[in-house]
Order: C-alpha cells, then sequence, then structure tokens
C-alpha cells in the first residue's frame, strides 16, 4: 500500500514540474511546451497505472506470504502441542516398550545378580519403578552396564532414558551430564583398611598406596582431603570395581576409598569381612539419585513424581501388602497418591490415574525397597537414626524418621 502511493506521489509531482516551469517562463508556453507537458503527463499516467498494478500485484504476493506465515506458524504450534501431549521421551518408551536404564551388576545392595541370574538392588528397584509407571511392567526394563566413568557421556548422549548407578548430584554433573531427579540415598566418602594395618584414622593414612575408581566424586574428593592435610599419598586409579577390590585383596593398595554405603557392601563380598573395618571419617556429601537425560521435561517431572510417590508412600503407610485396601480407604492424601481422589499431575504427565498402586504393587513403597536392598534383608546398613530415614515430621507412626528423606509434595 505505501509503495502504490510512493509511485502514485512521483507521477504527479512529475506532472507538475512540466507546468511549473511552463508557468515559470517569461515568454509563456509555446504549443511544444504543451504537447511535451502533455506526453510527459500521459507517460506519467501510464507509469502510475503500471505501478498501481504491479503494487497490487506485491499487495497480493504479500498477503499470500503472511498467510503461509501463519499457516507455518500453527503448524508448528500443533506439531509442538502434540509433543507435549504424546512427551517425546515417554512416547519413545511407550513405543519402545522397554526403559533403558544406565546401571551396574558388581555392588551388592545396588545392582547384584542374585543366584537366578537375576539383577536385583536399590538403582535396579528405580528403574523397575520407572518402568511400571510408564508400562505398567516392571520387567520392561535394558540395563546397559557401564563404568562410572561411562556415566557422563552415557546420560549425555539421551541413549539411556535413566542413570542410575549410584550417581553423586554434583552442580558440574547437572549442568553437564542431565538432570538429577531426587535424592535416594544419602552417602559419604569413607576409607577402608585392612585390620592388621591397625590403622584407627583417616588422618593415619599418610604414605598410604589408595584404591580408586577413575571418573569418580571419590578420586577428586581423595585428592583435596590428602592435600588438605598436608599428607603424602600414592593413588592407586582403574576403571571397574572388580579391578579395584582386586588390588585391595593382593595387597597392592593399603586402602580402599569408596561412598561408605558401597565400603560395607563390597566388604561383605571379602573372604573374610572382619578381616578389614571401615575409618570412622566422612570426607564428603554424597547424595545419590537418577538422572535423566536434559532436554525434556516432562520425563524429568515423570521421575521425579515416581520418587517422591515412593517417598510419600511409606510416609502415608501405604505397601505392597495394603495399596488395594488404602486406595479404596478414607484416607484422603493415600488415595490422591493412588489416584483415587483428586490429583497429583497424572494427566499432564501423561500417566495413568492409578500408576502409583501399580508401581508400589511392583516394588513397595520407598522403606521396603530400601529395606530389600540396602536394609536387613539386604546389605543391612542401619536406617533408623540416621539421614536415610525419612525427614523429622513424616506423618507415618511407625517408620525411622529424623533423617532427611524427602520429596516434593504430591498435590
Ligand atoms: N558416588 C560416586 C562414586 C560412584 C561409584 O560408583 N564408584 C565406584 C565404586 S565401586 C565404581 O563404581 N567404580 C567402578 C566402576 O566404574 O565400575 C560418584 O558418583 O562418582
Amino acid at each position: 500500500m505505501k509503495t502504490k502511493l510512493l509511485i502514485a506521489m512521483l507521477a504527479m509531482v512529475s506532472v507538475f514540474a512540466v507546468a511549473f516551469s511552463a508557468c515559470t517562463d517569461d515568454s509563456g508556453p509555446t504549443d511544444a511546451d504543451l504537447q511535451n507537458a502533455q506526453a510527459t503527463a500521459s507517460a506519467a499516467q501510464s507509469a502510475l497505472n503500471d505501478a498501481n498494478s504491479r503494487a497490487d500485484a506485491a499487495e497480493a504476493r504479500a498477503d499470500d506470504a503472511e498467510s503461509a506465515a501463519d499457516e507455518a506458524k500453527m503448524m508448528a504450534d500443533e506439531a509442538m502441542m502434540a509433543m507435549e501431549d504424546t512427551g517425546g521421551r515417554l512416547a519413545q518408551v511407550q513405543d519402545r516398550g522397554h526403559l533403558i536404564c544406565a546401571s551396574r551388576n558388581d555392588v551388592p545392595g545396588y545392582g547384584a545378580l542374585d543366584d537366578s541370574g537375576r539383577n536385583v538392588g536399590f538403582d535396579i528397584d528405580l528403574c523397575r519403578a520407572v518402568a511400571t509407571a510408564v508400562l505398567n511392567d516392571p520387567e520392561a526394563i535394558e540395563i546397559q552396564y557401564i563404568t562410572a566413568a561411562e556415566r557422563g557421556p552415557t546420560i549425555q548422549s539421551g541413549e539411556v532414558d535413566l542413570l542410575v548407578r549410584t550417581v553423586t548430584w554434583t552442580t558440574s554433573r547437572d549442568a553437564q551430564w542431565g538432570n538429577y531427579a531426587q535424592t535416594m540415598f544419602y552417602d559419604g566418602q569413607g576409607f577402608m583398611v585392612p585390620a592388621d594395618l591397625g590403622v584407627t584414622s583417616a588422618y593415619e593414612l599418610g604414605g598410604a598406596a589408595v584404591c580408586v575408581t577413575s571418573g569418580t566424586t571419590t578420586e577428586l574428593n581423595m585428592a583435596d582431603f590428602f592435600r588438605q592435610n598436608n599428607l603424602e599419598y600414592n593413588p592407586q586409579v582403574f576403571e571397574d570395581t572388580d579391578v579395584v577390590l582386586d588390588s585391595y585383596k593382593s595387597g597392592a593398595c593399603d586402602v580402599f576409598t569408596n561412598d561408605r554405603s558401597q565400603l560395607a557392601a563390597l566388604r561383605t563380598a571379602l573372604p573374610n569381612p572382619q578381616e578389614h573395618v571401615i575409618l570412622p571419617e566422612t570426607i564428603s556429601e554424597e547424595p545419590l539419585g537418577p538422572v535423566v537425560p536434559h532436554g525434556d521435561e516432562q520425563w524429568f517431572d515423570i521421575v521425579k513424581t515416581v520418587m517422591s510417590g515412593l517417598i510419600y508412600a511409606e510416609a502415608y503407610g501405604i505397601n505392597s501388602d495394603n495399596v488395594s485396601q488404602v486406595a479404596d480407604g478414607d484416607d484422603v492424601k493415600a488415595k490422591r497418591l493412588l489416584g483415587t481422589e483428586g490429583t497429583i499431575g497424572q494427566e499432564t504427565l501423561g500417566l495413568s490415574e492409578t500408576f502409583m498402586q501399580d508401581v508400589i504393587n511392583a516394588v513397595g513403597n520407598y522403606g521396603e525397597i530400601y529395606d530389600r536392598n540396602l536394609g536387613p534383608d539386604g546389605i543391612d546398613l542401619p536406617r533408623e537414626g540416621g539421614r536415610n530415614a525419612l525427614w523429622a515430621d513424616a506423618p507415618c507412626s511407625d517408620c525411622p524418621k529424623g533423617g532427611q528423606i524427602y520429596a516434593a509434595p504430591l498435590r
């Protein structure tokens, strides 16, 4: 429209210019002047007509382009909405029919093969809990076995849906590896030594050969500890747990350092556990839990909600034995968790109303998972009075309390 006006104005200006030049000539316009002016005016008129039709065509093209742009935007919005509806990774997992977890089979309590060759452990149960929430099948899992050093690249690439392999939450891992969903176990780093060394404190370890696995917070904390305390040491760094353990067993190193719960677990697998002591010092914070790949908030939220559900199920006294009765009972909060009253966000997450009933039926609540793997029926780490008890004001009456296991309330 603006183009049209501009061209029309230019044409008019050229006609007026001829007329004006004729008027300002003292001798007055001659016939030739008038003919020239008429010719210029009709040329200007046809230029104007021409410009008008070009402007009309341009306007039509602009309208076309505008509606094409609108259409493209609508399609992009629709695609985005469809993606949000189906959920990127959720849809992938459901299409594939199984969940891929990166984990392990070499540490009792977290992930190890039982007598029948089935992988069992705390980390494996968290993987099964998520598989149940999204596929209603705790067996629909594929475990990729990776070393500690492979954890970052594996979850960064997005080739697995979940990383559950004794992973400590740290700021750089959050930034580089993926999104850390929820702390499911509070650990800290310790040292194990053969009892006959006569060492009673980590501060007596100056000059020791220390076995550690690469790519772990353990390796970094160990360096800090010895440097900070001006102690010389000889680090023996290996990639596999088995190799570290063999080196420790063979006496190639005097000390084995790791998260305390793993030290306790691996100690039980030594030929004479009582011949090894775990020193009293804890030198770091190791909050452990599942990690999801960056870039899919719905998937991140799903995993967080499943973890919260496990924790609050224990707090509300819902377990694998009573889940059906509680679902039909009159405890409002418990019913909300189980999908028989209100909502905890199931629809937005793309999960069934009663997904937590399926999860608890399949793997139990947080306390059941703990007891089976890390507690009395597993590697027997005490819970009562420790950080891995439920929080101080947890509503349950008969669960261990006063700890730090706490999650987003389910509403
Ligand atoms: N929580 C620490 C340590 C995790 C960890 O799993 N450490 C060792 C201890 S046995 C390990 O698995 N190493 C053996 C391996 O990579 O196979 C971390 O996230 O870096």
